[in-house]
């Protein structure tokens, strides 16, 4: 064994010892290269899932039924928008450049959720969205705030504070149009019928499908596999649609005692699949939007690095 051996299974030995006392890897720890890389993986997919994911919305601001209505979309997009920024800060301690994300964004090498390529309809889509995507994250990103890794699990407490709100007025949203005339119910079922099955592929994969799981569990990254997050999802949502009036569109949901779940059908993994090869609905759309917004902000990059290395200048002067 050569010095260099001994040095990284004495590394190996601290990491793992830290993972198993459930401590956190902070950036300036060593880390085994394949743990850096998931994470670089997953954050970088979390956080490009937050700014794809101010389209749908977005397209939806100047179209609001009220003033009330826009200021709080308004704010929840803005809030996306933010969550994007602490995830690749979270990434960047990582070793990696944000503009270098943005390209493997643009050149397809890196992925996004899959739920953001379904387009927005209505407006009892803003409902839906807030209710049953951000319900999702939440279910998905709460575990997440225990994540081994410091900077990510530390951005995910503030990122959940902020998806409560918005599953919150999402709720609300449908609600009020619940209360409404025939013509708004019968829109929020329109909404759920169409929102309900990408919800629950959000959660990834079968856990029998899912290639990275059992090394993110074992790292601490994940702290549960995709169908228990999935099974968490469907327990929580079933009472809130009772509450609201709606029917959720699947024939073999039922309650099961012994196991003291929910029993539910198998979301259509072909579509999922299709979709994160960049064939659903929306993929062309949303990266051409994303793309164009990069290109258009060129000349802000460009200013502020003047600025900086002008201040930079002036500072040394
Ligand atoms: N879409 O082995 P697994 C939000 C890929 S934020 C696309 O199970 P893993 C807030 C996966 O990357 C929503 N790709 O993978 C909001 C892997 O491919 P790769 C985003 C998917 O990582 C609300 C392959 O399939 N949240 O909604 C999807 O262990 C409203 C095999 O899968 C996060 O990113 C999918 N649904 O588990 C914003 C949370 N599922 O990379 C605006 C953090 C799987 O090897 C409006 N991420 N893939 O080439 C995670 O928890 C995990 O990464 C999973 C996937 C659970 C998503």
């Amino acid at each position: 064994m050569t010095l260099e051996m001994v040095q990284e299974s004495e590394l190996l030995e601290g990491f793992d010892a830290t993972i198993a006392h459930n401590q956190r890897i902070e950036p300036r720890d060593w880390m085994p290269e394949g743990y850096r890389k998931t994470l670089i993986r997953q954050i970088a997919q979390h956080a490009h899932s937050e700014i794809i994911g101010m389209q749908p919305e977005g397209n939806w601001i100047t179209s609001s039924p009220s003033l009330r209505r826009k200021a709080i979309l308004l704010a929840k997009v803005q809030d996306e928008a933010g969550h994007g920024m602490y995830l690749y800060s979270a990434a960047e301690t990582l070793g990696v450049d944000r503009a270098e994300l943005t390209e493997r964004l643009l050149s397809g090498a890196q992925k996004y959720s899959s739920i953001f390529n379904y387009p927005t309809l209505t407006y009892a889509d803003m409902g839906t969205i807030g209710w049953l995507v951000d319900g999702a994250a939440i279910c998905n990103q709460v575990p997440l705030c225990r994540s081994s890794y410091g900077p990510y699990g530390r951005a995910m407490i503030r990122v959940c504070k902020e998806e409560s709100f918005h599953q919150r007025q999402g709720f609300e949203l449908l609600m009020t149009m619940m209360r409404g005339t025939e013509e708004q119910r019968a829109m929020v079922q329109e909404s759920v019928n169409r929102w309900w099955w990408p919800s629950l592929m959000m959660f990834g994969p079968p856990d029998d499908d899912s290639p990275n799981t059992a090394q993110s569990m074992a790292w601490g990254i994940k702290r549960h596999t995709n169908d228990e997050l999935r099974q968490r999802f469907v327990d929580m949502s079933v009472p809130q649609a009772e509450v609201l009036g709606v029917t959720l569109p699947d024939p073999d949901l039922r309650w099961n005692a012994e196991r003291e779940s929910h029993d539910f059908g198998a979301p259509d993994w072909s579509e999922l699949m299709d979709v994160i090869k960049g064939n659903g609905l929306c993929n062309a759309e949303r990266i051409a939007n994303r793309r164009k917004a990069h290109e258009d902000g060129a000349w802000v990059r460009e200013a502020a690095t003047a600025f900086a290395l002008k201040n930079a200048k002036e500072s040394v002067a």
